[in-house]
């Protein structure tokens, strides 16, 4: 990479990434196209137990390229369970993905369907795993929890992460954000979806459990707007506004979706 890092520039983007990570070229990389019709519905899915406690939730981040709440979870009191899941999954962070328009944000499509913007939550396998590193090197380590987001009202729980954006406008800023209820942020269906992929961007490890929810979160075009004058840029440098952080779809390569529904 021309770059010294990874990132979504012309220089540095996805096509960019396999130099580095050649992972990026696996059979298993996400995100992907979800072809409804070709969606397996599998009556023995179970349905998805999802238990989080706002006291998880601790601050938020500016890691450059997005931002992430960060959960911190001993005890695990912030999980997901059942669905596809064989273990307790623990949530680490949650964080979006966006692009310079609303119609061009999301990481998965929906037959070709782009939302304006992708909610991750990400947990791991602490069934199994001490740390979410080493969940990371293991096909069952991960699991996302994935929420489309589309133009429209504006959303309660998104705002109190909107405003907290003023605090970490720059790389490396980190600010506390505590008593937030994540379980505001998923729909009221919790339909889904599910595929065993990657990470969407380096290190792109082969380690998720992708459970993704068909009804999509309104948010207003403001609150996706407020996504976009996040700084890459570091306290002082020249101001450069994150416009886009999503990875274009990746073949199948085979892979069977299936739907809960
Ligand atoms: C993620 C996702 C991560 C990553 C990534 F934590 F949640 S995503 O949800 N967009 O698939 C990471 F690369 F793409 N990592 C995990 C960031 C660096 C440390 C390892
Ligand atoms: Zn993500």
């Amino acid at each position: 990479m021309s770059q010294q890092t990874w990132g979504y520039e012309a220089c540095n983007g996805p096509d960019h990434w396999h130099k580095l990570y050649p992972i990026a070229q696996g059979d298993n990389q996400s995100p992907i196209d979800i072809k409804t019709q070709e969606a397996k519905t599998d009556g023995t899915l179970k349905s998805l137990s999802i238990n989080y406690s706002s006291s998880s939730i601790k601050s938020i981040v500016n890691v450059g390229h997005s931002f992430q709440v960060l959960s911190e979870d001993k005890d695990n009191i912030s999980v997901v369970k059942g669905g596809p899941l064989q273990a307790t999954y623990r949530l680490n962070q949650f964080h979006f993905h966006w692009g310079p328009t609303n119609d061009s944000g999301s990481e998965h499509t929906v037959d070709g369907k782009k939302y304006a913007a992708e909610l991750h939550l990400v947990h791991w396998n602490a069934d199994k795993y001490s740390s979410f590193a080493e969940a990371a090197q293991n096909c069952d380590g991960c699991a996302v929890l994935t929420v489309f987001l589309q133009v429209g009202n504006a959303h309660p729980g998104l705002q109190k992460v909107v405003d907290a954006l003023s605090l970490i406008k720059t790389k490396g800023k980190q600010a506390a954000f505590t008593n937030f209820d994540a379980a505001t942020l998923l729909p009221a269906s919790l339909d889904y979806w599910t595929y065993f992929g990657s990470l969407t961007h380096p290190p792109l490890l082969e380690c998720v459990t992708w459970i993704i929810f068909k009804e999509p979160i309104s948010a207003s075009s403001d609150q996706i707007n407020q996504f976009r004058s996040l700084l890459s840029s570091a306290d002082g440098d020249t101001a450069c506004p994150v416009l886009v952080n999503n990875r274009p779809t990746q073949p199948l390569k085979g892979r069977i979706v299936k739907a809960s529904f």
